[in-house]
């Protein structure tokens, strides 16, 4: 029996938001903005591009084309110095069971991420070769809620969508999940991620006995 599994990256595989949050603080106070943890929250699985349109607007702010495209960049720059400290430590509880579990069932294995720097983060972290296919923020065209992105990761793995298996932790990923007819994994708040088919707090909550239930169902 075999399913396809498409993990989400920030807040499923490793906790990225951390050091976003510390870039867009950094870029937001430096235009004269500020920027709380709750606001990077609001953040979670939303493009680069849309987040610095949220803090512009939470600023009220306005910026010429030329000057929104430099702050990004700039932001990226800064945001990769972090990623350049990461490695496997910082891959959360539990995951590393799950994704051998799977591994050796031999359950193909997909990344259905909004990031534009997951290669660069799965490489850090010593997982990139755990993955049988990775789509990510350079793949698609629509950020989530918008389905496109699990979709493309369900194609590349060769399976149709009610046999596909999401692991998310942003409201947006679950809708999108939802939207794609797969079954959804909420990890995290189970009254935010109420839209989930079933919420966990974390991978070391989710049993091998779960994941090997995982295997014969068909998202209804
Ligand atoms: C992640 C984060 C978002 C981030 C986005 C784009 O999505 O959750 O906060 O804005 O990637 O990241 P980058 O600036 O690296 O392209 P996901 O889908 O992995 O949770
Ligand atoms: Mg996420």
């Amino acid at each position: 029996r075999k399913r396809g599994f498409i993990f989400d990256l920030d807040g499923v595989i490793v906790d990225t938001a951390k050091y976003h949050f510390l870039a867009w603080k950094k870029l937001a106070n430096g235009i004269g903005i500020d920027f709380t943890e709750h606001q990077n929250e609001q953040l979670k699985g939303v493009s680069r591009i849309e987040s610095l349109k949220k803090i512009l607007k939470w600023g009220k702010v306005t910026l010429s084309e030329a000057d929104f495209n430099k702050l990004m960049a700039e932001k990226n720059t800064n945001y990769l110095s972090y990623i350049a400290t990461m490695d496997e430590s910082e891959i959360l509880p539990g995951v590393i069971k799950a994704l051998q579990y799977l591994i050796d069932k031999k359950q193909p294995i997909a990344l259905g991420s909004a990031s534009k720097n997951s290669v660069e983060i799965l490489n850090k972290v010593n997982l990139l070769n755990r993955f049988d296919a990775i789509i990510d923020g350079n793949a698609v065209t629509k950020a989530k809620p918008d389905p496109e992105v699990f979709l493309k990761a369900a194609q590349s793995i060769h399976f149709s969508p009610e046999n596909c298996i999401v692991f998310e932790d942003s409201v947006a990923g679950i809708q999108a999940a939802n939207r794609a007819n797969m079954i959804s994994i909420g990890i995290g708040e189970a009254s935010i991620l109420n839209e989930a088919d079933v919420v966990f707090k974390d991978f070391t909550e989710i049993s091998t006995d779960f994941l090997e239930k995982l295997l014969s169902v068909t998202k209804s």
